[in-house]
């Protein structure tokens, strides 16, 4: 399969040309800026924080998978000096080392000075993570659901990109399963009789060199090569693009995910901004799919009680404690033993689109009825 080539350019062409459209560029003036790109290399790092203690990922294979909703690599716990040594070189036992996904304002305070955090990013909503690859290391293919802007520092990395569109040719996990993100083609190795649709996506793909930095906008599946040993900083941010969660094949995916995460809660900032809410998008995606309705309705319901609980004065509660929430309401005489029942039965409703199709005349009902319960709250 032919790739279609990405596009360079300046982060003001970026700007006027290329952000809004959300589709992957390379913007080449930004990183080069940075300290980093002077400094950083694997002495600079040991010299700077040798004894600090590192949870670096290994793997007997170049890929670090997963395998029903587990990591097939392990972690060890070292000395950063001694865990780079490790990324330096494959082992005479094949087993590569990678220091993947690294938090880096908590773990490594010391290296934010050397970074720039785009202007363009809101500090208090991003996320900055550190990675050190070895040559050949591999992240197979899956997508995030947050716009990713990934800055190489040195050495080189290639990027294969799928648009999200192309979910039917690149066969997500399931719904259930925790890594629903991931897709289950090994695409160094694709299996064409278990995924026939595969040689149908088309791939772009891209080499990141040192001082470039990639817009991969959220949903974009994509698989990342270690060319040589290199090192990276990203910066998650969440999309503000709705439409992608309500008409995007990887967008509607995705929903199940974010409900494994957090039931959805993480879209509250984003509803809010486009001025809308679980429940209306629930009544539109009833016409489309209405699995993902029905498990929106089920957010909408938690986000109403979260809501309800913090005009109540209460601190803000983790999506996790809504069991306790609902006790409480309970307690305090807010919730009958029938808002109980109903609150259980939909809840039921949203686990079963996971496995199951729950019918139209259903998924309709609990819409209509949790809309009408809120109304009353
Ligand atoms: O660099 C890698 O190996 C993976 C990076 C990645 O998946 C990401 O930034 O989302």
């Amino acid at each position: 399969m032919q790739s279609i080539p990405i596009e360079r350019v300046t982060l003001n062409d970026f700007f006027e040309r290329c952000y809004a459209q959300s589709y992957p560029v390379v913007i080449t003036d930004v990183v080069q800026k940075w300290p980093a790109f002077d400094c950083w290399s694997p002495e600079y790092f040991v010299h700077t924080m040798a004894e600090k203690r590192v949870q670096v990922a290994y793997t007997q294979e170049d890929t670090f998978a997963y395998q029903n909703g587990e990591p097939k690599y392990g972690r060890a716990n070292l000395p950063l000096a001694q865990a780079l040594e490790k990324v330096l070189q494959t082992q005479p036992d094949g087993v590569r080392f990678f220091l993947m996904q690294q938090p880096m304002a908590s773990a490594y305070p010391e290296l934010m000075d050397d970074i720039r955090i785009p202007d363009w990013l809101d500090e208090n909503l991003i996320t900055i993570n550190f990675w050190v690859g070895s040559k050949g290391a591999f992240t197979p293919l899956h997508f995030d659901t947050e716009d990713n802007f990934i800055a190489q520092v040195f050495g080189r990395k290639r990027f294969t990109l799928y648009d999200p569109a192309q979910l039917d040719c690149l066969y997500p996990n399931d719904k259930t399963d925790k890594y629903s993100h991931l897709s289950r083609v090994n695409i160094a190795h694709p299996d064409h009789h278990a995924h026939p649709q595969f040689h149908h996506a088309e791939p772009i793909t891209v080499t990141l060199d040192a001082g470039e930095m990639l817009y991969l906008p959220s949903h974009w599946w994509h698989a990342v090569q270690s060319i040589n040993v290199n090192a990276m900083v990203n910066f998650w941010q969440q999309s503000n693009d709705l439409k992608l969660y309500l008409e995007n094949p990887t967008g509607i995916h995705s929903l199940w995910y974010l409900y494994q995460d957090n039931l959805l809660q993480s879209l509250d900032g984003l509803l809010d901004a486009k001025n809308t809410s679980f429940l209306a998008c629930a009544e539109v995606m009833l016409n489309r799919d209405r699995q993902a309705a029905v498990l929106l309705a089920h957010a909408g319901l938690i986000d109403a009680l979260m809501r309800l609980d913090l005009c109540e004065g209460a601190t803000k509660k983790s999506p996790n404690e809504l069991q306790n929430l609902i006790g409480e309401f309970y307690r305090r005489g807010r919730l009958s033993d029938v808002d109980l029942e109903k609150i259980q039965n939909w809840r039921f409703l949203a686990l079963q689109t996971f496995t199951d199709e729950v019918g139209p005349a259903d998924a309709a009902a609990m819409v209509d009825d949790v809309k009408l319960f809120l109304q009353q709250l």
